[in-house]
């Protein structure tokens, strides 16, 4: 059952000042008259170090990959630039954006392919920096060259080719100021070959590092919504991902006790709220738990904050007849989706802050609302749905049911110190509702385009970040097929994680008995949406460890052999005998 793998290097975190602070420069080289001989790629290098850029994700050729090397940043090269794209992503998502995820690809074909990445991280809203090869400038626009600025155009935050060496610090600059400000999202830095590889003068030399700028509501906003959340008789809190990339998770629970408000947490807000606390509604893709179902259905005030609002399916529909208090950091997301009777544009932990001043001067320091009733209410909710849900959690069935082996991961890890994701299909939809998420980015929910495949390499970007943790993906067959390969990208890094795969030969979201979409004709006659594999094999001959798992029993011994490996720094992969499953907590 074990192997060793075929080349294992322990991951070493590589030390970075780690509070976003400037590392020292590397010296700089110098030609016979004592001139700093520097090109764009290496100036480029520069500057990411002295951004503190630690790692970057690539896959072979650019020329940045060894300009980076040479500063002492480690280049992590994945077997796909959609995978690679997507480690950086995983990176950028568990850090708040204190730091970023850094992608380099060739030009043409891989810049092609890193467009899967890009398209994700633009749909969720996440900070990456992607440096796409370039041609030649006498070549840009030239059928058939790919031109990043052309056709990147719509799916990115940012996109700039560079034209000239002098323009190399300015197009850093505005880089890493779209990253740290505004809507998150991925900024593309197109290297055009023949002008990167020119001297850049010194007087262009003149990098500043752009700082983050964090806004706060009108107050005129803010007491507004104070007083409809004070007037509210059934207040709901919806959180997304903005209150983690705020460094909103604390204030969000002081607000909502302060106002006795349970909480709800988008996919991507899942474990900005502690799922643990009594005021926890739970989290909701286009499934979610029952306490969640009562208060989307019956509150009167919702009050969403760090959430795009964005209408998908892939998220909780927001009934009709409710007074909406609506923060974002970006004026574009206010009532696009949704009606905004309050709007609060600004950062999200300064808006809870601001609002939870101001309800503090109103109520002279007293809290809002009954909160032992209301927690009382959730625990009920909590119960009912739980009556229903438990056998199927605990069942035995085999082969094994999602929701055994999500219990089976509740029951085993240890939540606080680890990191857990799913994939597209069935996996989300099971596990969302019912993984118990405690510390901010315990879990990482993701998916409005929802790639499947993203699981694996944004784990390893997680691993990344936090290589003490353990860190896992849950994902199908059919999503091994995207990304498999990168099983072998974690052993040959060190960056040991652990993939759960639910092998069941089917994609149960298109062949399960009543979700299936794929008609008989084509799943009966020519087997569209089966597929074989013994995954673990697969991973064992990639240098990682592959364990099999046909019984409920075993689950739980082989998650803790998951954990020792890892922590051996090696990675894991768990194939386990799955039903094609098909129940879904829907309402
Ligand atoms: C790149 C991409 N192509 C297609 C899809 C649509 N899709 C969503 S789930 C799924 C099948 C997943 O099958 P599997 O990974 O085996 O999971 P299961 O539902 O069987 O648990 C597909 C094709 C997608 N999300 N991403
Ligand atoms: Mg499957």
């Amino acid at each position: 059952m074990l192997i060793a793998p075929y080349r294992h290097r322990i991951y070493r975190q590589q030390q970075g000042s780690g509070d976003g602070m400037p590392n020292d420069l590397p010296a700089k080289a110098s030609d016979a008259a004592g001139r700093p001989d520097m090109n764009g790629i290496d100036y480029i290098a520069q500057i990411l170090k002295q951004e503190g850029v630690e790692w970057m994700s690539c896959f072979p050729s650019n020329p940045l990959i060894s300009a980076v090397a040479k500063v002492g940043i480690r280049p992590v090269a994945f077997r796909h630039e959609r995978g690679a794209v997507m480690a950086a992503d995983g990176y950028s998502r568990i850090s708040d954006r204190q730091k970023f995820g850094v992608c380099a690809v060739q030009a043409q074909a891989g810049a092609e392919n890193a467009m899967g990445g890009i398209a994700q991280a633009y749909a969720d809203n996440i900070p990456i920096l992607v440096f796409l090869g370039g041609n030649n400038l006498d070549r840009l626009s030239v059928k058939p060259n790919f031109t990043a600025v052309q056709n990147y155009q719509g799916w990115v935050k940012q996109v700039e080719a560079i034209y000239t060496p002098n323009q190399v610090g300015d197009v850093m600059r505005r880089a890493f100021h779209a990253l740290r400000n505004g809507t998150p999202g991925p900024v593309i830095v197109e290297l055009t070959g023949d002008v990167c590889a020119q001297e850049v003068p010194e007087a262009a030399r003149t990098y500043k590092s752009p700082k983050m700028h964090r806004q706060v509501p009108e107050p005129a906003a803010i007491a507004d919504a104070a007083a409809a959340l004070m007037g509210a008789k059934r207040p709901m809190i919806w959180a997304g991902q903005g209150v983690m990339f705020s460094g909103g998770t604390e204030a969000l629970r002081e607000l909502a006790e302060l106002i006795a408000a349970p909480v709800f947490c988008t996919m991507p807000g899942k474990s900005a709220f502690d799922e643990r606390h009594p005021l926890a509604l739970g989290a909701g893709s286009g499934t979610t738990t029952g306490p969640a179902n009562e208060w989307l259905t019956s509150s009167d005030v919702m009050l969403a904050l760090g959430s795009s609002l964005t209408r998908t399916p892939y998220g909780q529909k927001i009934q009709p007849g409710k007074t909406i208090i609506h923060n974002t950091n970006n004026p574009d997301d206010l009532n696009k989706d949704e009606a905004a009777d309050i709007g609060m544009v600004g950062d999200t932990r300064l808006t809870i802050e601001a609002l939870i001043e101001c309800i503090l001067e109103q109520t002279g320091g007293e809290s809002v609302g009954e909160r032992s009733k209301t927690e009382g209410e959730v625990a009920a909710a909590k119960a009912k749905w739980m009556a229903e849900w438990e056998p199927v959690l605990n069942g035995d069935e085999e082969p094994i049911s999602y929701y055994r082996v999500i219990q089976a991961l509740n029951d085993t890890l240890d939540g606080e110190n680890s990191i857990v994701t799913h994939d597209a299909g069935a996996p989300r939809d099971s596990i969302v509702p019912f993984y118990t998420a405690t510390t901010p980015h315990s879990y990482v929910g993701w998916g409005k385009t929802t790639h499947l495949g993203f699981g694996i390499p944004l784990i390893i970007g997680a691993k990344m970040a936090h290589p003490e943790k353990f860190c896992m993906n849950l994902m199908g067959d059919g999503a091994f097929g995207m990304s498999g390969t990168d099983i072998e990208t974690a052993a040959r890094s060190g960056a040991a994680i652990t993939t759960v795969l639910l092998n069941n030969s089917a994609m149960a979201t298109y062949s399960g008995p009543t979700q299936g979409t794929i008609g008989a004709e084509a799943r009966e006659e020519y087997g569209v949406s089966t597929m074989h594999g013994n995954y673990a094999k697969i991973a064992e001959g990639m240098g990682a460890v592959g364990l099999r798992v046909t019984k409920t029993a075993e689950l739980g011994p082989a998650l803790k052999e998951a954990q020792r490996l890892n922590a051996e720094g090696r990675t894991v992969l768990i194939d386990i005998a799955a039903n094609v499953e098909d129940r879904r907590s829907r309402f």
